[in-house]
């Protein structure tokens, strides 16, 4: 069992726990996480998820052992069969499509807002995980490095999608292809992350900052959400139209009335009571 879960006051916390190996991933741990995911969505009590790791590490990546790059080529590593050593051609496209890209769906079009809580090194596949949070905050021990190229491979598990997006193209080409190193501070200034929280409290930091998030309207972020995940590929026009769509429904909420009624009371809302 290396992906763990622990629940607190509406915060969904799933913990990367190989943390010898930074947090490196099999693909049987890339799938225990896409389904601890999706079950968190769907979990009532769940307001907000919370993916960290264990140890020093965010995540290492896919772990390099299971990928048979020690002399023999790729070797049979895919979801069910994810052991080094196992014979046979490995269908990477179909592998990567089973387990990192069910995984990186799973945070982006569940409804709850998802927060990658960035404790340590997050390297390749788990430099892409850490961007692929709604919320990125990182500890100021953080380092981030899209390692792939160093290993002669391309940035998956969403990079060539996310990096752009996140920085712009030519630096997300240049940080692609040099695989260096970047630490809290830069994450930072390059918007790879919205907050850092001191090493020290780290745990701490992320569940009361998750915590905050949870109080929120728990509808009206996942509209949000929606809208805005959404708008990454709409045109102005289409996002418009949704918007409108999607505010309706907003307008039906119990948390809707009680924002209005806390304003006109001069009081604190109170969501999620409706
Ligand atoms: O097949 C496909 O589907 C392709 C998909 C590819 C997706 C990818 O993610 S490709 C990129 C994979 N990740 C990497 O290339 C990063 C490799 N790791 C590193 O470059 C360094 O370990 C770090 C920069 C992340 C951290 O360096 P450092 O000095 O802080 O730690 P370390 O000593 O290198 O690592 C500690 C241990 O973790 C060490 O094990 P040991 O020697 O103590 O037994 C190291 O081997 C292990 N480890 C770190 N990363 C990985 C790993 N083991 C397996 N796979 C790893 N990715």
């Amino acid at each position: 069992m290396h992906v763990l879960q622990s629940l607190e006051n509406g915060v969904l916390t799933v913990t990367l726990n190989r943390p010898e190996k930074l947090n490196a991933l099999t693909f049987e741990m890339v799938l225990e996480l896409a389904q601890a995911v999706e079950e968190g969505h769907a979990n009532p009590y769940a307001r907000v998820l919370v993916i960290t790791g264990a140890g020093r590490g965010f995540c290492a990546g896919q772990d390099l052992a299971a990928i048979g790059v020690s002399g023999d080529g790729p070797e049979n590593a895919g979801p069910g069969n994810a052991s080094p050593g196992n014979a046979g051609p490995r269908n990477i496209e179909a592998t990567i499509g089973q387990t990192y890209n069910r995984l990186i769906l799973a945070i982006a079009n569940g409804d709850k807002p998802v927060i990658t809580a960035v404790n340590g090194i997050a390297a390749g596949a788990g430099a892409n995980l850490a961007l692929a949070g709604d919320i990125r905050v990182w500890s100021s021990a953080a380092r981030f490095t899209e390692a792939f190229s160093s290993i002669a491979l391309i940035p998956d598990a969403g990079g060539t999608w996310l990096l752009p997006r996140a920085v712009g193209y030519p630096k997300a080409f240049e940080l692609a292809a040099l695989a260096e190193v970047l630490d809290a501070k830069a994450g930072l200034e390059l918007g790879l992350c919205e907050r850092v929280f001191d090493a020290e409290n780290f745990a701490l930091e992320v569940q009361a900052y998750a915590e905050k998030i949870a109080a929120r309207p728990a509808y009206a972020l996942t509209l949000t959400k929606r809208a805005m995940r959404s708008g990454q590929t709409l045109t102005l026009e289409q996002s418009l139209a949704l918007e409108a769509r999607l505010q309706a429904q907003a307008f039906e909420d119990p948390d809707h009335k009680e924002g209005i009624a806390a304003f006109f009371e001069k009081r604190g809302a109170v969501f999620g009571k409706g």
